[in-house]
Formats: C-alpha cells, sequence, structure tokens
C-alpha cells in the first residue's frame, strides 16, 4: 500500500515510487543542462518550510540587469508523509503555506508557471547538481519541564543527517549557506566536520577543496511583509573560510536589496550564530522584565501600560520597551535563549550558563500563572467555574497557535477542574491542544460565563462592546484583560454593568 502525504485541505498525495525518482533524477539532470545553458546559476533551497518555500522563490524571482533571472532554483523536501504534500502543491505554483501577503501567491506563480525558474523535488540526486545549497532545515529546541528552561537542549539529529545528505552529494566547490537558526558554534563544530567527513569518504581532497559552509540567519516574519521580510531586509552573515565569506557576499547581493538594506560582515560563523539567538533573547528578555515590573504595578495600584508610554517617550533610547501580556509564544522566542545556553556546554565545552536569558524564558513561559492568579483574586475555587478564553493564536491578528500561551492558561484552568471554552477568528483547529475545539462564534462561548479573558489582542477583541458582552452572558462577568486590550472607558463602562475587572499590569483598576 502506498503511503500518502496528506496536504491541509485534505487531498492526498501519493509518495513517489522507485520508477518515478529514477525518473525524476532524469528530468533533474535534464533541466540543469538547459538552464546551465542559459546562463544561470543553478541553487537547491533545502527544506520548504514556512522559511524555505518562501526563500526559493526570492532567490528564484533576483532578475540580474537586463531583468533575466540569475538563478535556477531547485526545492527540495524529503518524501515524507507530513510534508511530501508541497513537492506537488508547489509545481502546480500554489504556495504551501497561507499567508496575508498577497505578494506570496504571485511569486510563487511567477516563477514556477511563468519564468520556469524554480521547482520543487524530493530526490537527494539534485544536490549533486547544484552551486549553492540555501540550508532551512528545522532544528527545534526541547524544554522537557515547564518552567526549567535550563534543562532545555537542542537534538541535533535531524539537522546532522540533512547535512550529511549535501556532504555526500555536493559537488566540492558547492556553497552551503546555513539559513536555519542553529546554536552558536554549529557551522564550524557540526556542519564542516560532517562534509569533510562526507568528502573524505567520497576521495576528496579536503585541504586542496576544502568544504565552503557560510551562515546568514533569516528574519522571516509570515505576516503581511512576509516575501519583503526575506528580500527587503538587512542580513548578518559570516563563512568558515575567505572564499566561502565572498561567495555568499556575492549571493546575498544577487537575491536582497542590499542597496537599501545592506549585509553586515561578521568575522567568523559563531558571531552571525549568535547574532541571531541574541536578537530574540534580546526580546525575550524585554518582555520578561515588563511582567516581573507588571506584578508590582498591580500591587501599588500603578497602570504599567501608562508608565510604559511615558518612558517610550525618550526616543532612540527607551522606546523599544516592550509589554507583558498573557504570555510570550511563537517558534522565536520561546527557544531561541536554550538554543545559546545548550550550546556553551554542549558545543563549547564551559560551564555556566546565560541566566538572565533562561530566567527570562521561565518568566514568559509561566506568564499565563498570573492571569490564573487574577481569576483567583475573585474566584478563588476554580472548580466548575464557566471560563471564556477570548484569543488561542500566540499572536494577535495571526492563526498560529505554536506555543500559544493560551495552552498554557487552558491545561492549568481545567486542571483545577474550571469549565473553559475558546475563541479565535483566525485559529481552524489546536493541534498542540488534543481534542480541543476552537469556536468562532461568540454565542458559542459568552452564554453562562463566569469569567471572560480576553487573552490575545486580536483587533475584533478590542471593538466588543461591553454591553453584548455582559448580555450574551447573562451574568456580571470577570472581565480579565492579559494585553492591555481595554482602555480606561470600556473598564469603567464593564464596573458601571456590574462587573468586575481585573488587567495584567493594570494595578489602578
Ligand atoms: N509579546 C509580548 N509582549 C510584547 C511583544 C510580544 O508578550 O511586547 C509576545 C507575543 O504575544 C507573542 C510572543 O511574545 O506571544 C512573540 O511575539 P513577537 O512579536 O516577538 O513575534 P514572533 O515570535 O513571531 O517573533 C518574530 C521574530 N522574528 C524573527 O525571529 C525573524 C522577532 O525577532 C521579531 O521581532 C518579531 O517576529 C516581530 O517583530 O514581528
Amino acid at each position: 500500500m502506498l503511503k500518502t502525504s496528506i496536504a491541509p485541505d485534505g487531498k492526498e498525495y501519493p509518495l513517489p515510487t522507485a520508477e518515478e525518482n529514477e525518473k525524476e533524477r532524469l528530468i533533474l539532470e535534464q533541466i540543469t543542462k538547459e538552464q546551465r545553458a542559459l546562463g544561470r546559476k543553478i541553487v537547491a533551497v533545502q527544506g520548504l518550510g514556512f522559511v524555505g518555500c518562501v526563500m526559493a522563490t526570492v532567490v528564484a524571482d533576483a532578475e540580474d540587469s537586463n531583468g533575466k533571472p540569475v538563478y535556477y532554483v531547485h526545492g527540495h523536501q524529503r518524501a515524507s508523509a507530513r510534508s511530501y504534500w508541497k513537492v506537488p502543491m508547489i509545481n502546480t505554483g500554489v504556495p504551501p503555506v497561507s499567508s496575508s501577503d498577497e505578494e506570496v501567491p504571485q511569486i510563487f506563480h511567477r516563477c514556477v508557471v511563468e519564468k520556469k525558474n524554480f521547482r520543487a523535488t524530493s530526490e537527494d540526486f539534485v544536490y549533486t547538481l547544484v552551486d549553492v545549497v540555501v540550508v532551512d532545515i528545522q532544528l527545534d529546541a526541547t524544554k522537557p519541564a515547564f518552567g526549567e528552561a535550563e534543562k532545555g537542549y537542542c537534538d541535533l539529529s535531524a539537522f546532522r543527517e540533512g547535512i550529511r545528505t549535501l556532504g555526500s552529494h555536493i559537488r566540492p566547490d558547492c556553497l552551503v549557506l546555513v539559513e536555519t537558526t542553529v546554536p552558536p558554534g554549529t557551522c564550524e563544530k557540526v556542519v564542516k566536520p560532517i562534509l569533510e567527513e562526507e568528502f573524505i569518504k567520497r576521495g576528496i581532497d579536503i585541504v586542496k577543496n576544502p568544504p565552503l559552509v557560510a551562515h546568514s540567519y533569516e528574519r522571516v516574519m509570515p505576516g503581511e511583509h512576509y516575501v519583503a521580510s526575506i528580500r527587503d531586509f538587512w542580513r548578518v552573515f559570516s563563512g568558515v573560510n575567505e572564499k566561502s565569506i565572498e561567495l555568499c557576499r556575492e549571493f546575498l547581493t544577487n537575491v536582497l536589496n542590499v542597496e537599501q538594506y545592506p549585509l553586515t560582515q561578521l568575522d567568523h560563523t559563531n558571531a552571525s550564530e549568535l547574532s541571531k539567538v541574541m536578537e530574540n533573547s534580546y526580546r525575550a528578555t524585554n518582555i520578561a522584565l515588563t511582567l516581573e515590573w507588571a506584578k508590582f504595578a498591580e500591587q501599588i495600584g500603578v497602570d504599567l501600560f501608562k508608565v510604559r508610554d511615558a518612558i517610550r517617550k525618550r526616543k532612540g533610547t527607551h522606546d523599544n520597551l516592550l509589554r507583558p501580556s498573557l504570555g510570550v509564544g511563537g517558534y522565536c522566542l520561546t527557544k531561541d535563549p536554550v538554543l545559546a545556553n545548550w550550546a556553551m556546554g554542549a558545543l563549547f565545552g564551559l560551564e555556566g550558563s546565560l541566566d538572565v536569558a533562561i530566567r527570562s524564558v521561565n518568566i514568559n513561559d509561566t506568564m499565563p500563572l498570573h492571569t490564573i492568579e487574577l481569576i483567583k483574586k475573585v474566584y478563588p475555587e476554580l472548580r466548575n467555574l464557566k471560563v471564556a478564553v477570548l484569543g488561542v493564536s500566540y499572536l494577535e491578528n495571526l492563526g498560529d497557535t505554536r506555543h500559544s500561551p493560551s495552552k498554557t492558561l487552558v491545561e492549568f484552568l481545567r486542571k483545577d477542574f474550571a469549565l473553559v471554552k475558546t475563541h479565535d477568528p483566525y485559529v481552524e483547529a489546536w493541534p498542540e491542544l488534543e481534542e480541543s475545539v476552537v469556536e468562532r462564534e461568540y454565542d458559542a462561548v459568552l452564554p453562562e460565563a463566569d469569567v471572560v479573558v480576553f487573552a490575545v489582542g486580536h483587533d475584533q477583541y478590542r471593538k466588543l462592546k461591553p454591553e453584548f458582552v455582559v448580555s450574551s452572558t447573562g451574568k456580571k462577568p470577570l472581565i480579565v484583560d492579559c494585553s492591555n486590550l481595554l482602555n480606561d472607558d470600556t473598564i469603567a463602562a464593564y464596573k458601571a454593568l456590574g462587573c468586575k475587572v481585573k488587567g495584567v499590569g493594570k494595578g489602578h483598576i
């Protein structure tokens, strides 16, 4: 029975057979020959996830001074049941990611269907044909214990396997450009040695032909400026040797809008790798600090958000002060500090840890418990309490539940036997929280609610009228504002309707 890969729309794609793979190799060879004849360099993008698939189109979309494509791009996705469906889907010119950026479907159609210089494949053989490989495969951090990020670690096995595939296929003069967010030290201590091992197995002299490895991290933000966050955005890069650095500079200069967004070269891949994870650790630490002070503000009758606004008036030095919320979710701030902390010991053999960054991750991961404390101030006993949670996405106005703080909130409420219903206008399913239904209609969650939690800052929640919310519940529910959604007038309106109101950082209520 042929294994299949099922796309989000339910369409089934059978995984390729051995015969089909043999045919595919011939197609890849033919295409590459034709494209080289057109004077194009050949690029492979390894991993067609939310970064790789759009990066591949940005590379394919790059044109020379005569408006001709500089590159032909083979997107490579392993033929896994989970992700193979992306290959046939991309080859119809359809993006495998949904996005509010209308440039995403346009750039896919332009490169796959019109320019015909981007095509997806699952054949490893493709790596024997290319001049550059852009590595965009996933690399996760694991946090085995809630609130104990110091125990977090990174399992590099899948990443190593991906690099080994490259080492056993690529030509010695092929540049391997790592974009994946990796623990500091990975290029020098993991990627380069694996490539050297594979080169030696293939009889390649690694002194004459040292592997060419560069690192340039992506700053993709999949929202409404998805494509621009790759093409029109600053990049940091480095390489394991001079040639790698120069080839990387040439590639990024051809692909990205470096006139407006100049490149920054660092002198070692450790530096470029450290830069990425420090960027997000800085952001995570910034948020964690505001929660610590929000708790203090609540106890002394202060509205932390007004204090924050006052501080942010100092443009250039203090206007990047962030804010507390229900919690810090998403794929970046939750793991990047852990990658660095783990690398200290695992890759550099160093004692000690990044205490401030790790403590910040713990503050951020456990932030939803503060919202539960606010509820318990009014309802000490949560058993059978009916709680309506508005918002399960990790970010406002987006439908992405990865590492959503709402998951922690719902799990801890249910652990104390509260009766929780959830709502989110952007979220269809919530895979991280099994058998959890996410409602789209208010009348499915508000009736009878004792507590209404404004968990995520979706714009439509900000516009909800207090009269509507209170009448929908048929009670005078406790209102909990986790993300500064309710201004003072709205809070006053809820109180006039007989509701109690609590808010993260809102000590003045
Ligand atoms: N959050 C707060 N308080 C804030 C800002 C965010 O609690 O002041 C929470 C959000 O609700 C969310 C989490 O933190 O749960 C992360 O929010 P984010 O705005 O950092 O969004 P992310 O996780 O998508 O972060 C990405 C990062 N981009 C990359 O790594 C390429 C980050 O560096 C960007 O700053 C961020 O997008 C962005 O600005 O959009």
